[in-house]
This record gives structure tokens, C-alpha cells and sequence, in this order.
């Protein structure tokens, strides 16, 4: 996807990230999993602007957040918090 402008570094890290929060490990991210990411990585957001930003994340609207849209998220929006 964006793989030109992250090393294999960067993408190992990533997933690092996204293996630590997908607590149990079935290789998507549900709501509940993402509502302590984002306790952890912006401890000042909303629970409404969470959900928002959980629907904005699930580009296919399966109710989960997998690697891929993971990856997307993490490069262009998690920091606007
Ligand atoms: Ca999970
Ligand atoms: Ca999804």
C-alpha cells in the first residue's frame, strides 16, 4: 500500500504496536481493544471522538480494524488527537 514511505523498520514496529493491542491476538483490532489503544496513546480523547475515529479506521465496516487499515491509521491520523 504506502510501503514506499515506510521502511521495513517502521512496518515491523507498527506491528509490534498493533500485535500488543490486539490483546486476544486473532489478528484484528475490535472496539474494546482500540478504546485502550487510544487510553494509551491519547489519554485526553473523547469516548464519542474513540468511536468516530474507530468507524473512520474500519475502511470496510467489518467492525474491525485489521493490519491493514492499522497501518493506514497509524501513518496519516493518529496523531491529530
Ligand atoms: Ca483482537
Ligand atoms: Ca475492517
Amino acid at each position: 500500500m504506502s510501503e514506499q514511505a515506510l521502511s521495513n523498520e517502521n512496518i515491523e514496529q507498527i506491528r509490534q504496536e498493533f500485535d500488543f493491542f490486539d490483546k486476544d491476538g486473532n489478528g484484528q483490532i475490535d472496539l474494546v481493544e482500540f478504546i485502550e489503544l487510544l487510553t494509551v496513546l491519547a489519554p485526553k480523547t473523547k469516548a464519542s471522538a474513540v468511536e468516530e475515529a474507530f468507524r473512520d479506521l474500519d475502511e470496510n465496516g467489518d467492525g474491525y480494524i485489521d493490519f491493514e487499515e492499522f497501518l493506514v491509521w497509524w501513518q496519516t491520523c493518529w496523531f491529530t488527537f
